[in-house]
């Protein structure tokens, strides 16, 4: 596959770099995470989004190697920023070849190790795609994470046909409400209803709850209004390299 040699060699060149959006408390804006999100700087082609390659890589033989290689860099980031003063979680993607690894404790256990990041600054992740089809045996080693202090977040949360059912099987910590729902929340009351109802079944099931893809500050006003403690959006800012994530948010560094 020719991608596939591509996206091989991309990775043996360090062509992969993670961006990070900021994750910020609601009404108040306060910085309190980051997700990284994977690009390719192309030498030719420039920054490359993850949607032209991510299907490939997903269910290429190198998804665990560089799925290690994300929830490294990852972790350093946030060791980075806490070094710097500005301690913050880091919400990193998984691939579904990460979760049947059998190897995939030990290698989350060793990025936090590696760079020293404390357990509690770590969140993984998942959808409800990333899931599906996946056998029961890929929860406990999620649970022992848990259980260390590990966040857990379920991503594109709504968009899917199983939610409910996830909700059950997994050992979640968080929802993040999809941008499916924001975009048209100032006009669209079945918006309004489905984000008040995530957010009250995300309290009754002592889950945190973010909503994604904030771009307006109605948006951000009206969330707040409905008791949505967390948002991810243009709005707060667009992913950007770690370094000028540094300079915006923890500039003593
Ligand atoms: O950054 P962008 O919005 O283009 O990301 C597109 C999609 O790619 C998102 O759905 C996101 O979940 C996924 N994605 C981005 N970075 C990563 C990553 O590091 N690992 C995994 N597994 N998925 C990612
Ligand atoms: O699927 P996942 O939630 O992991 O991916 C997040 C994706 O959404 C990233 O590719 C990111 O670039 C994109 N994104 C983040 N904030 C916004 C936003 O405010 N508006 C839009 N349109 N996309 C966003
Ligand atoms: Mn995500
Ligand atoms: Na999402």
């Amino acid at each position: 596959h020719r991608i596939e040699d591509e996206l091989r060699q991309a990775f043996a060149r360090d062509e992969f770099e993670l961006h990070f959006q900021p994750q910020v408390t609601l009404p108040d804006a306060s910085l309190v995470g980051a997700e990284a999100l994977l690009r390719w700087r192309h030498p030719l082609r420039g920054l490359l989004s993850p949607a032209v390659f991510l299907p490939i890589l997903e269910t290429s033989d190198m998804a665990i190697a560089i799925g290690r290689w994300i929830l490294r860099e990852g972790c350093s980031f946030a060791a980075e920023m806490a070094a710097n003063g500005t301690p913050i979680r880091v919400g990193v993607n998984l691939f579904a070849a990460q979760l049947r690894d059998v190897g995939f404790f030990d290698d989350v256990l060793a990025a936090l190790a590696s760079t020293g990041l404390s357990t509690h600054f770590l969140e993984l992740e998942i959808t409800e795609t990333t899931v599906l089809g996946l056998d029961e045996s890929v929860v406990a080693p999620l649970r022992r994470l848990r259980d260390l202090g590990v966040k857990i977040a379920f991503d594109d949360y709504g968009t899917g046909y199983a939610s409910l059912s996830l909700l059950k099987r997994y050992p979640l910590t968080r929802l993040k409400i999809d941008r499916e729902f924001i975009r048209d929340l100032d006009t669209d009351p079945d918006d309004a209803a489905i984000v008040k109802a995530v957010l009250a079944m995300g309290a009754s099931l002592g889950l945190e709850v973010i909503a994604e893809g904030i771009e307006t500050a109605e948006q951000a006003v009206a969330l707040a209004a409905f008791g949505c403690r967390e948002a991810q959006g243009y709005r707060f800012g667009k992913p950007v390299s770690a370094e000028a994530f540094y300079q915006l948010f923890s500039p003593a560094s």
